[in-house]
C-alpha cells in the first residue's frame, strides 16, 4: 500500500469517526490540570541564560543528569540534555525559586491550559462529545478560567452529601492557589556552543518543569469515592494522568502506597460491576523510578485496560520492569529501533495484562491489541488515524476548537520517513515468519496472540508548540474507540 492509499484511508477513517462520536455517552477524566507558561526560547536566549550561569558549572551537572530541578544550573543542564537529543522530558521543582528565576530572567510567551488531564477534557469538549466530566483535585479559579466554555464539561463537587456535576467555573475552591508549569520549546536547527561543545538541536521539542508545590496530591474530596458510582451509568470510560505526581513520602507519614491504593479505589469505582468500562491510562515522564515502577504494577497492571505513551516513555517504563537491554535499544536511534519498539510493545501488553497499548512517536504510530478486546483491527486502524489528524490539527493550529477544525490536519500530508520507517518493520515481520505482507497492511495477526496495528502518521513541518499533541493522540484514539463500542451496561438488571 502506498502513501496515497494511506491518505484515502485517513480521509475514510476521519469521516466515519466523525459520524460516530455522538455514540459516546460520556467520560471521566482525571487528575492533572495545570497552567503552562510556554516560552520558545531563541538562540540568543539559549546564550545568554548559559552567559548567566557559565559554561563550565552547566556542563559538569549535564554530566550528573539532575533528575529534580533545585537550582538555575540544574535546569540549565536538563534543557541542554533535551535540546541536544531532541528529546521532550519533564523534570520537577519543588520550591519557587525556579519560577521566580525564569521570570527574571526568561518571561513566558503565554499562558494556556496545561496538564494532561485538562488538555484532554478541553479537547473532548471542543469535539462535541456529550459528557465530559472533568476532575482536577486542586481546582482554584485561575486554573477554572482555562477549561473551554462548553455546557459538556463538568467537574463534581459535594453539596450536603451528594454529588453534582458543575462548569469548573462555578465549581473552584477559592483558597486554592493555581499550578503553574514552564514548557520551553526549542526548535529543530538552533546552534549553541557550551564549554567547548557544538550543540545543533535534531528536532523540535520541549522541556516541562513541572512544579510540584505541598499541596499538590492526586486524589479525591473526601466523599467523592463513594459517590463515584453516581457517575458510573453517564460514561463509557475514563481517562486518568497525572500519577507521576505522587511522592514516595509525605509530611503527615503517608506514602506513595496510600496514593496507589487511592488510585486503584478510584478505578474500581468507575468500573463498578462493569467490566466494560474503558479505562486509558495516559502515562508520562517520570524521574522517580520507585513511582515509575508503582504506577505500573501497582496501578496500571490488572486495573487498566489501555496505555498510551511515547517512545521515550515506552523506554522507561521497560527500564522499571526489568528490561534494560530492549529499552536501550527502543531509544537508541540505530535501525532496529522501530523492531524494538515493537517488541516492546508486546512486552508492556503482556507484562501489564493490557488490552491495549498506543505508542505514539514521530512519523508512525503503534498499536498493540489483545485477542479479547472486542473490536476488530480495522477499528483500531480507524481511531490511530483519526487521532493523528487530530494531532496534525493541533501541530498546526496550536489549539483544536471544535471537530470541524480537523480539515487543517486532514490536509497535511503522511510523512515520507514514518512510512518508510513502517516498511522496514514490514520486512522484518515477513522475513521472520510473524505475518504476511497483506496480512501487515490489514492489522497483523501474529502467532501470540495479539494484533498489531500501525499507521504512517501526519507530520506538521513548523508546529506551533508540540505540547499537549500525545495527548490529542491518545484521547482522539480512545474516544474514536469508544465510539465505535457495542453498547450495553450489565450493571442493570433485566426488566
Ligand atoms: P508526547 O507529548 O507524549 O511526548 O507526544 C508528542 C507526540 O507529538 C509525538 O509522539 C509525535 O507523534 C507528535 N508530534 C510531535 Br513531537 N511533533 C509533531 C508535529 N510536528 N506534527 C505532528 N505530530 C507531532
Ligand atoms: C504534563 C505537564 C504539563 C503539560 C502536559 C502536556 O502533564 O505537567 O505541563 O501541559 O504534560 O502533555
Amino acid at each position: 500500500m502506498d502513501i496515497a492509499d494511506w491518505e484515502k484511508r485517513y480521509v475514510e477513517a476521519v469521516s466515519n469517526v466523525r459520524e460516530q462520536l455522538l455514540n459516546v455517552q460520556g467520560v471521566f477524566v482525571a487528575y492533572n490540570s495545570n497552567i503552562d507558561a510556554m516560552k520558545h526560547i531563541r538562540e540568543d536566549e539559549i546564550k545568554k541564560l548559559i552567559g548567566i550561569l557559565g559554561c563550565k558549572k552547566v556542563n559538569e551537572r549535564i554530566a550528573l543528569y539532575p533528575r529534580e530541578i533545585k537550582d538555575p544550573v540544574d535546569l540549565m543542564a536538563r534543557l541542554i540534555i533535551a535540546m541536544r537529543d531532541g528529546k521532550a522530558a519533564e523534570v520537577p521543582t519543588y520550591s519557587n525559586d525556579i519560577h521566580e528565576w525564569l521570570m527574571d530572567n526568561l518571561v513566558f510567551d503565554s499562558a494556556r491550559m496545561g496538564g494532561q488531564a485538562g488538555i484532554i477534557s478541553n479537547l473532548l469538549a471542543n469535539l462535541g462529545v456529550k459528557n465530559v466530566i472533568t476532575y482536577v483535585p486542586w481546582l482554584s479559579r485561575e486554573q477554572a478560567e482555562y477549561f473551554a466554555d462548553s455546557p459538556n464539561l463538568r467537574h463534581p463537587v459535594m453539596e450536603n452529601g451528594e454529588l453534582v456535576l458543575k462548569h469548573p467555573k462555578e465549581a473552584y475552591d477559592p483558597q486554592q492557589k493555581p499550578k503553574i508549569n514552564w514548557i520551553i520549546e526549542f526548535s529543530r536547527g538552533m546552534k549553541f556552543s557550551c564549554a567547548g561543545e557544538e550543540y545543533k538541536i535534531p528536532r523540535d521539542n520541549r522541556l516541562i518543569v513541572s512544579s510540584r508545590p505541598d499541596w499538590i496530591h492526586i486524589d479525591m474530596a473526601p466523599g467523592m469515592y463513594e459517590h463515584l458510582s453516581d457517575i458510573r451509568e453517564g460514561i463509557d470510560g475514563a481517562i486518568l494522568a497525572g500519577y507521576q505526581m505522587i511522592k514516595e513520602e509525605y509530611q503527615d507519614g503517608s506514602t506513595y502506597k496510600d496514593y496507589v491504593q487511592r488510585a486503584v479505589n478510584v478505578i474500581q469505582r468507575l468500573k463498578g460491576c462493569n467490566p466494560q468500562m474503558r479505562i486509558h491510562v495516559e502515562f508520562t515522564s517520570i524521574q522517580n523510578k520507585v513511582i515509575r515502577k508503582a504506577i505500573l504494577t501497582d496501578i496500571v497492571k490488572k486495573h487498566v485496560t489501555s496505555l498510551g505513551l511515547d517512545t521515550v516513555e515506552v523506554a522507561n517504563a521497560l527500564n522499571v520492569l526489568g528490561y534494560e537491554e530492549l529499552a536501550y535499544s527502543v531509544i537508541n536511534k540505530g535501525e532496529n529501533s522501530i523492531l524494538s519498539l515493537y517488541e516492546g510493545a508486546v512486552m508492556l501488553l503482556r507484562e501489564l495484562e493490557l488490552q491495549r497499548v498506543h505508542i505514539h512517536s514521530l512519523g508512525y504510530y503503534i498499536c498493540v491489541v489483545s485477542k479479547d478486546h472486542p473490536l476488530d483491527a480495522d477499528a483500531h486502524r480507524q481511531a490511530l488515524l483519526f487521532s493523528s489528524a487530530l494531532a496534525a490539527t493541533q501541530a498546526s493550529l496550536g489549539s483544536i476548537r471544535s471537530l470541524d477544525d480537523i480539515s487543517a490536519g486532514l490536509a497535511i500530508p503522511v510523512y515520507g520517513q514514518g512510512y518508510d520507517d513502517l516498511i522496514e518493520l514490514e520486512r522484518h515481520l515477513v522475513r521472520t515468519g510473524v505475518c504476511t505482507a497483506g496480512d501487515f497492511e490489514d492489522g497483523c495477526i501474529s502467532a501470540d496472540g495479539h494484533d498489531l496495528i500501525i499507521i504512517p502518521s501526519k507530520v506538521v513541518k513548523e508546529p506551533v508548540a508540540t505540547v499537549g499533541i500525545g495527548d490529542a493522540i491518545s484521547a482522539g484514539a480512545f474516544v474514536a474507540l469508544l465510539a465505535k463500542m457495542p453498547k450495553m451496561n450489565i450493571c442493570r438488571m433485566p426488566e
